[in-house]
Formats: structure tokens, sequence, C-alpha cells
């Protein structure tokens, strides 16, 4: 029997777990008290860890489909069909007929964080999607403005702050995003214990904002009003208080008569918010000691989701919040950190514009929301085949039953996926990688935002049937160059070393005889700001602790100016639309938001019989009131009906939403047919994002709307 130390790759979290095996089989899954970081915190999921290795669903051979069935095949033949098809379709169509959408688990998993990147600049096409444009990118956006690096994203000091305001998060279910905190509930009562204050924003009373001080249920969507409006009572009131940021800040008189027309008066209505309470909540924030405004999913995925992001700093930097101790902090972490080293290119973004709508690239991908356009657009450019790499873009992207549609169209597909399910049944070739505990973790991506800098190594704790991840993609990227289904792995992997090393200005002689992303790692550790090297990481199962975040002004600043930019046009330029937000009269409509689950993952975790027990149901969250209003009963079956499409699902009424607003769970839906996750069929659910809009996006940031979705609702 042995114990490994495991960074769980599951969330953003990154808890020690101690896993036990015997022989081969997982025998134990527990916190690792002794980790640096999490110290013994554990959740569903993470404990789940060993289920999910042995699911017997899980795919561990490549398929290929012949005649519409998926077979196993070897990995060399699996290669040789992706070179047949692919290759000529390349050389007859070019680069961009070939899409890629990269999904969530790939920025947990070490391979893809060092080796995607070189398979996709190998496509190097423009037809380039992620998850992001579901999620954060209007937080990249606005930071891109406001700091001039995109990679320069805030993250609340939980551990000395004394008033945290949080929006649109639900930490206490998701356990943190960008804002990597393991025991986030931990943090929020330490906050309490020292006296400080706890304030939460959204319209449903979560875990969270039970643990709070405060709660305030807004109107779905109106954040970026509340925010203005708090803004607009700093410079009134006299309260903007820039401290040491003083000599870094432009655009302040600017940022002040853009907030004038909000006043809390003129957005209480819209916002469901009391004026005098807005007031309130803008004057405990300038006078707390040391404070941090955060917001999340509820303030991205939204129709204001770059301009709240924007708001959400400007409100840390007008408190003199910003890179203090206590505030809001950039994080500094060992390996890889974006927003360092030196002078850096101000951020653009739009710098190309979609083929079919028009819309504008951030950091080089399009949204999302738009490849359903660009699949069945016919014209030059247009998408015939599409590479998904950890992604379920069936089930996580806006009007998921076109994006199916779509997908059926296409002349080829190739999934890299651990399961048969809504959208690699899709593909023609599925390459299955290796499970968290088969493969080596370094979270090169989360701690970038972790409250606390630390670093922790993960070997892998057993051997894989399955080839690691970033042969496969060193692999397919000997394909898109040309080098045929059978290229030189190893020597394709010293070129991605070397081009490591020379970017960093090291020797890549130094990691010795590493090889894979254990070279990378290593190379990326020696060029970091602690100068540490994966052998001081080995020698430490439980992690390094680097200690709290330290200010870190002006390095994180790339804007052309040299100094933080509140009122940017490229940011401003949507404030019109907020604006006349004030003069229009709410939908008289229900309004469809979502909800996370401890023991859900998205879309994909729903095949761990111990995950989907008890109350991680999906269902629809209603209250009694407009239950009553609309003839719905508890335990009954609501048709809720979208611009495209409907589904069918039970009502759960609860009065910790508020009326007028309901809230379905995303990424069910798994009663389609030619999948394989039998226990998640028997749990199905249905897909919230059939009525999600695609064409309901975030002005600037082309982020979609999956936050205020007006719908109409009726007992079944
Ligand atoms: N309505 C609504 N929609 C949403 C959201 C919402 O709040 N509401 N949230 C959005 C957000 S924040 C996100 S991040 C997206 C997520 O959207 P996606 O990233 O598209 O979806 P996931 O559900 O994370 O699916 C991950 C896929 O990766 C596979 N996978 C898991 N582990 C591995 C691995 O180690 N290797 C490989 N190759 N594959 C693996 C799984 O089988 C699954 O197919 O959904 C978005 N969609
Ligand atoms: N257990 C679990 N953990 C997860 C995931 C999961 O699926 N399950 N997914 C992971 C991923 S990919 C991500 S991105 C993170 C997301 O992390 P969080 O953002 O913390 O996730 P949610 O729990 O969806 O919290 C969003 C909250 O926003 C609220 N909200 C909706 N609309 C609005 C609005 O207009 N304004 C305001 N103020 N609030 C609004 C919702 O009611 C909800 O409580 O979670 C990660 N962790
Ligand atoms: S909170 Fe996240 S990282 Fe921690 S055990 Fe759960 S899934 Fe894993
Ligand atoms: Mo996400």
């Amino acid at each position: 029997m042995t114990t490994a130390h495991v960074t769980c790759p599951l969330c953003e979290a990154t808890c020690g777990l101690s896993v036990t095996v015997d022989d081969s089989r997982v025998t134990g899954v527990r916190g690792d008290a002794d980790d640096v970081f999490s110290h013994g915190f554990i959740c569903p999921k993470g404990a789940s860890i060993g289920a999910l290795h042995h699911d017997p669903d899980r795919l561990r051979a490549p398929l290929v489909k012949r005649n519409g069935e998926f077979v196993e095949v070897s990995w060399d033949e699996a290669f040789a069909e992706i070179d047949a098809r692919l290759t000529p379709l390349l050389a007859e169509h070019g680069r961009d007929a070939v899409a890629v959408y990269a999904g969530n688990p790939g920025v947990h998993n070490l391979a893809s964080a060092l080796y995607g990147r070189v398979l996709y600049k190998a496509l190097g096409t423009k037809n380039f999607y992620t998850a992001g444009s579901v999620d954060q990118i209007p937080k990249h956006y606005s930071s891109g403005y406001l700091f001039g690096d995109p990679f320069s994203i805030p993250v609340p000091d939980l551990d000395r702050t004394q008033h945290l305001l949080v929006l649109g998060a639900n930490p206490l279910v998701s356990n943190g995003s960008l804002m990597t905190a393991p025991d986030v509930r931990g943090r929020l009562r330490g906050i309490r214990k020292r006296g400080g204050k706890v304030v939460v924003v959204d319209p449903r009373r979560t875990r969270t904002a039970e643990l709070a001080d405060e709660h305030h249920a807004i109107r779905p969507g109106t954040d970026a009003l509340l925010l203005f409006a708090m803004v607009h009572v700093l410079f009134a009131e006299d309260r903007v208080s820039l401290g040491r940021l003083a000599e870094h800040v432009g655009g302040l008189d600017e940022l002040r008569e853009l907030a004038a027309p909000f006043t809390p008066e003129a957005v209480a209505g819209t916002t469901g918010l009391a004026a005098g309470e807005i007031r309130r909540l803008a004057l405990e924030l300038a006078e707390a000691d040391r404070a941090a405004v955060y917001g999340r999913i509820g303030t991205t995925t939204q129709a204001f989701g770059t301009v709240t992001s924007w708001l959400v700093d400007v409100l840390n930097v007008l408190t003199g919040n910003l890179d203090r101790e206590g505030g809001a902090m950039f994080p500094l972490a060992a390996a890889g950190q974006a927003n360092s080293g030196g002078r850096r290119r101000p951020f653009a973004a739009g710098r190309w514009r979609t083929r079919v709508r028009g819309l504008p690239e951030v950091f080089g991908e399009a949204p999302v929301a738009t490849l359903a356009d660009e699949i069945t657009t016919p014209g030059q450019g247009q998408v015939r085949a599409l590479l998904t790499v950890s992604g379920n873009p069936c089930l996580s992207a806006p009007n998921a039953g076109r994006i199916t549609e779509a997908l059926q169209g296409l002349d080829f597909m190739v999934s890299l996926d651990v399961y048969l399910n809504e959208t690699t049944r899709h593909a023609d070739v599925i390459l299955p990688g290796p499970t968290p505990l088969e493969r080596p973790h370094y979270d090169i991506a989360l701690y970038q935002l972790a409250v606390r800098n630390v670093a922790n190594w993960t070997p892998a704790a057993m051997p894989s049937d399955v080839p690691q991840e970033w042969e496969t993609m060193l692999r397919l990227t000997g394909i898109v160059t040309g080098q045929g289904p059978k290229a030189d792995v190893a020597g394709l992997d010293e070129f991605v070393a070397a081009e490591v090393a020379r970017r960093a200005g090291i020797d890549p002689a130094l990691a010795g005889e590493r090889t894979g992303p254990e070279r990378v790692l290593d190379l990326m550790l020696r060029a970091g700001p602690y100068e540490l090297t994966l052998a001081d990481l080995e020698a430490a199962p439980h992690g390094v602790d680097l200690g709290p975040l330290r200010p870190r002004m002006p390095e994180v600043l790339s804007t052309a100016s040299g100094r933080i930019e509140l009122a940017p046009p490229e940011l401003t330029s949507d404030v019109p639309r907020l604006r006349a937000e004030l003069a229009t009269a709410p939908d008289e409509r229900l309004v469809l938001i979502g909800r996370r689950h401890l023991s859900s993952n998205n879309s994909w975790m729903h095949n761990v019989e111990s995950l989907v027990r008890g109350s991680n149901r999906c269902s629809a969250h209603i209250h009694p009131a407009d239950a009553k209003r609309l003839g719905l009963v508890d335990g009954g079956t609501a048709v809720v009906t979208g611009k495209n499409g409907k589904v069918e699902l039970p009502v759960e009424l609860t009065d910790t939403i508020r009326p007028g607003v309901i809230s379905i769970p995303h990424g069910w839906g798994h009663d389609v047919e030619g999948t394989r996750t039998a226990v998640a069929r028997a749990h199905a659910g249905v897909n919230s994002n059939v009525v999600a809009d695609d064409e309901l996006l975030d002005a600037l940031s082309g982020t979609a709307v999956l936050n205020g979705i007006p719908v109409d609702v009726a007992p079944a």
C-alpha cells in the first residue's frame, strides 16, 4: 500500500489530497493535513477522485467512428486516421477551416497548459475558441485596459482583509474562482472572527450569503448600475482616497463625470436595492480598514460583464485597496506568472473580427457563441473540421441545440477527451488522456490567482494505460505541420523546451535528463521569481509556502501611459448602453440565471454515483410568489421557454431566490443518444443552454450572457 500526495486538479482551489493506493486500487482519499495551503480541506469532488479513476465508462483506448459506430483502435491507427482525413482538408481549405474548442479542464492540466499552445500555434487557425468566452474573458478584458495586461487580475487578500464585498460568486459551493483559496468557508469565517465584515450581492441567498453579515438580492444583470452608484457616492461624499496609488492613476476626472448620472436613487428601481442601502455599502467600503471587492461568474457572464468587471476594480482603486495588504492584490507565482518580467505590449482586443458576425477577438480567440455560425455559414474560411480538447460545448455554450446540429454538419471532428459524451459523440476520433492520478501535476494557471503564494508538485500516483496528453498533443502537432502521424515526439519536445529556455533567457541543459512537462516546468521554475527548481518541489511533497501576497505595483502595469487607466475609451464606450438601462423598464418576464452545486463540476462529473445523489439535482428554483402567479407547484413540472428552445424540469420552490428570477444549473441534459455515461444518463436533467441565447453577448468582449436571460415559464 502506498500513499500519494496529490494536488487536486478538479477545481481552482488546488487542495492537497492524500490518496492511498493498494495494488492499483484507490482505497482512500483524505485531505492532506500537512498541505501548506489547504491544511486538510477536501470537498466531495476531491473525495471522489478514486471513483472517477475507476469509472468503468471512462475511455481507456482511442475510438474511431466506422459506419456510425465507435470502435476501439490502436493509437497508431487513430493517428493514421486523423492524418488521412485532416491533412487533405487543411491542404484544400486552409488553416482556418479547422476550429479548436479548448474547455475548462485543460486549464487544470499541466500537459494542456504547456503543450496545448504548441499544438494550437502549429495549427494556426483563427477559429480558436475556449470556455473563457462563456466564463471569465470580461475580467481579462477589463484588466487589459485598466492595467494594460489581461493577466493582471487582482484577488482578494482573504486572510488579511477586514471587509469583503462579493458579487455574483458563491465560493462556498464553487470553492472559489479567479481566487485560488482552499477552504473558503474557513477563510471567510476568519474575516468575521477578526471583527471584519462579509457582504454578498446575489439574486439568490446562497451558502456564501448565509455565512455573510449581509446579503443583497440584486436583480440579475444590474451589478454595473450598483457599482457605478457606489463610485458616484465616493466622489459625491469626497471619500475617494487613492493613498499610495495616487501617482499611478489616470482618468479620475473622466470617471467622476461618467459616474454623475448614476446616483443611488437613479439605480435603485432597476437594481432592486434601496438608495440608502447603496450609499451605506459605498461608505462602509470606503471606511473599512482594509477592504476588497470581488466578482465572479454572476458578474462576467451577463449583459454588462466587462463594465461590471471594470467597476469592481475601480472600487478597489478608489478606496486605496488595490495592491495593498488586506485589499485586492496581485499574486506572484513561482512559474509562468504572465504579468511579470519587464515591459510587455499593452493589451489590445479586436485586432481582427470574426467572419460571420464581425465579433472582436480577445487575445487571439473568438467567442464560442459564434462557433455554430462559423460552421454553418458557407464561404471562404468556413469551418469544416473541429478539434475539441477537454470541452463539452454541446452542454456549456449558449443555444446548445444549434451547436449540436452544427457539429453534425462537420466534415471531420477529433476530440481529446476522457468520456464519450454529448459533444464527443459527434467526433470521428476520440483520444483519451490519463486520469488525474495517472499524470503529474503542477497548477501553472491557478497559482497565478492564489490568495497566498505557494508551489506544489505532484508526481503521477500510478502508471497510465494511455499516453500522456502532451505526447498526444505533440503527435497532433506533427500531423498539422505535415510531418505525418509518426512524428518524432522526442524531437518536438526538445524544440519546445529550447523555446521555453530561449524566452526565459536560460540554458535548456539546466534541466538535465528530464523531458516533457517536467523539463519545461523545471526551466520555468528556474527562470521564476523564487529561483526554485523542480527538485526543490520534489523534496516538499506537501508544497512550498512562498508567503503572503506582496504589493507588486507598478510591475503589473503595462498600459501605454504606465498608469492604471480608470477610464479608458475601450471600456467607457459601453457606458451609454448602461445609462440607457436607467430609463428602461425591467422585463416583465422571469429571468433565468444559473447556479452550481458542491458535487457538480460543470458538465462532466455526473457519471460518479456518489456525486449525483441527494440534493445535486437539475431543478428549477422558483420563488413561491412567482409559482403562485404562474400556477406552478413544488415538485411539479415547469416548461421554461427561451428564444431558441425550451426545457421541461421539476420545480423546487424556495424563498432563497429573488422573486422574478428562476435558476437552473448548467451542465445537465445527459439523455442524448450515443453516449457512454450510464450513471449520468440515469440522472440526466436538462440542458439549460438550450434556452440560452447565442445572440445575447456582453457587448465589449463577446462573452455569452448566461445569467439574466428573459424566459417564459408555465406548468407542463
Ligand atoms: N448556462 C451556463 N453555462 C455555462 C456556465 C454557467 O454558469 N451557466 N458556466 C460556464 C463555465 S464557467 C465554464 S468553465 C464552461 C465549461 O465548459 P466546458 O469546458 O466546455 O465543459 P466541461 O463541462 O468543463 O467539460 C469538460 C470536458 O472535458 C473532459 N475532460 C475532463 N477531464 C479531462 C482530461 O483530463 N483530459 C481531457 N482530454 N478531457 C477531460 C470531460 O469529459 C468533458 O467532456 O461552461 C460554461 N457554461
Ligand atoms: N462545485 C462546483 N464548483 C465549481 C464548478 C462547478 O460546476 N461546481 N465550476 C467551476 C467553474 S468552471 C467556475 S468558472 C467557478 C465559478 O465560480 P462562482 O462564480 O463562485 O460560481 P457560482 O456558484 O455559479 O456563483 C455565481 C453566483 O452568481 C449569482 N448570479 C447570477 N446572476 C447574477 C447577477 O446578475 N448578479 C449577481 N450579483 N449575481 C448573479 C448566482 O446566483 C450564483 O450564486 O466555479 C468552479 N467551481
Ligand atoms: S475544493 Fe476543488 S481542489 Fe479542493 S478537493 Fe474539492 S475539487 Fe479538489
Ligand atoms: Mo468556468
